[in-house]
């Protein structure tokens, strides 16, 4: 028979139904780019919507919510003294030595010709804030001495027109954030030492909360707000307002709800911190209606509240030493150590921590400040998932370190590790599906046992990571 009529119905078919398989393959690839490219659109459109619709409150928070870490940067023309006046040591935190030494304007406004910040960065600045795992940059576009840090069509005190650098470092600072998605924020002094319209100058002691300028308002509405127009339209969408040096005698709370419609007004999703109003006045006790112009946010300073602060949004804002503008006497650091368990204290507590650098006159974010950078994003690198996202911790206080929380999982954040290889757990009701080390990517069984309304966990012998050792517990939430 000839072998060439036995079809061998296997290689026939086997041709045919390969070439089905390639069909149906194609076919099958063609679909999936199709809706990957509908779900982009999508995507894309609903993210312009969303610029353009105005969010809701949960809407517009939910980004700095999940965020959790960012950067301060507090720079301007107190970097040049660097803490030094005449000769002498001005005690105090450095971007207010203006206030502290007494400095006349005229004699303060001249530190501008010597601001030449030639070895300036932004996307070096940026990379250090990314890799440390911030999601957001707070910088100061203008502090209390009135000096602006981008081209302002209001003044010529400003980084173009007043300094040999003649740079625009917020312009920069944009692009570069917008280059690796870490969000833009600016800090924003609502008072302001240098503009004869302002408090200023009530030399020597331009903070004296007693005075008042009957041109103020006229400050406001022909300079601050056409400022603020300047940063949103020019640098923006920007993530947050930060306003500051709201407790002078000129500021009223009614300016201050004007003020936050205004910035409303001009992004309405952008967030807007508590400083805005008259004070720090915490935003519990005030009306739904007053809280709304209270600002998006908490802003509790060099300090975590205890047991945080329950019902609202809140930032603590802290240096890592003990100025927020560079001063080169100012050598006292928190160790790597302390702010890596402060990050964790303050997320457990349902807070986001804004941490400071303080660059040189140089343009330098300073070497003690990038190493334990450095050593904050090592960590994150490993345990981010559980700080991002996350909310307060539903265990009371836990001797052992901190907790945070996701939907069907708790982060235990042991800073001390238990010797005898038991971890107690208190006051968890939750049915626990399994208990792991974050660190490890097989996430293999810790064994669980109760002893009442005690969970423990058997941990290894020794603490993976000496300073915060994350055991991830899946619950039946
Ligand atoms: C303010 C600024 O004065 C300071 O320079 C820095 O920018 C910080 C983040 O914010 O610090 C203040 C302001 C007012 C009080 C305390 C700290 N206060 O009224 O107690």
């Amino acid at each position: 028979m000839n072998a060439s009529l036995i079809r061998h119905p296997r290689q026939g078919d086997g041709i045919r139904l390969r070439m089905y398989l390639v069909v149906i393959a194609a076919s099958l690839c063609a679909l999936w780019i199709a809706s990957y490219r509908q779900e982009a659109a999508k995507a894309s459109s609903a993210g312009s919507a969303d610029a353009k619709r105005t969010l809701s409150k949960d809407e517009r928070m939910k980004w700095w919510r999940d965020a959790r870490f960012g950067m301060f940067i507090h720079w301007g023309l107190y970097a040049v003294p660097a803490g030094e006046w005449k000769g002498k040591q001005v005690p105090g935190i450095g971007e207010w030595i203006m206030e502290r030494a007494h400095i006349p304007v005229s004699e303060y406004e001249q530190l501008a010709k010597q601001f030449n910040p030639v070895k300036f960065d932004a996307d070096q600045w940026v990379r250090i804030a990314k890799n440390a795992g911030m999601k957001y940059i707070v910088i100061t576009s203008k502090h209390h001495d009135g000096f602006c840090l981008w081209d302002s069509k209001v003044t010529s005190y400003d980084i173009v027109d007043a300094t040999p650098f003649k740079r625009d470092v917020l312009g920069e600072l944009s692009r570069a954030c917008k280059k690796e998605g870490i969000r833009l924020c600016f800090y924003h002094s609502i008072m302001d030492w240098h503009h004869p319209d302002a408090q200023a100058p009530f030399y020597p002691n331009y903070n004296d909360t007693k005075q008042s300028n009957p041109n103020f308002s006229r400050y406001v509405e022909n300079y601050m707000k056409p400022q603020l127009k300047e940063l949103v339209a020019n640098y923006g969408p920007l993530g947050v307002l930060w306003f500051d040096g709201e407790w002078i005698g000129d500021w009223t709370e009614p300016q201050g709800k004007d003020l936050y419609n205004y910035v409303r007004g001009l992004q309405p999703n952008i967030i807007i911190n508590n400083r805005v109003g008259k004070g720090r006045k915490g935003m519990e006790g005030l009306s739904k209606g007053d809280q709304e112009y209270a600002g998006d946010f908490g802003t509790p300073e060099q300090q975590i509240p205890a047991k945080g602060l329950p019902g609202v949004d809140w930032e603590s804002c802290m240096t890592m030493n003990d100025t927020w503008g560079y001063k080169s006497s100012d050598q006292h650091w928190k160790s790597g150590e302390d702010l890596l368990r402060k990050l964790a204290d303050i997320a457990s507590k349902g807070g986001n921590f804004l941490l400071n650098v303080g660059p040189t006159s140089e343009g330098l974010i300073p070497g003690a400040s990038v190493e334990r950078l450095a050593a904050m994003g090592d960590w994150m690198e490993v345990n981010g998932e559980s700080i991002y996202g996350t909310t307060a911790s539903p265990l009371g206080e836990v001797p052992w370190g901190r907790c945070t929380a996701k939907p069907g999982k708790l982060y235990l954040h042991v800073f001390d590790w238990p010797a005898n290889g038991k971890l107690e757990v208190p006051g968890l009701k939750d049915h626990v599906r399994k208990a792991y080390l974050l660190a490890d990517k097989k996430r293999a069984k810790l064994p669980v046992t109760r002893s009442g309304d005690t969970l423990v966990v058997t941990v290894p012998e020794k603490a993976p990571d000496r300073i915060n050792t994350v055991i991830v517990l899946e619950i039946k939430s």
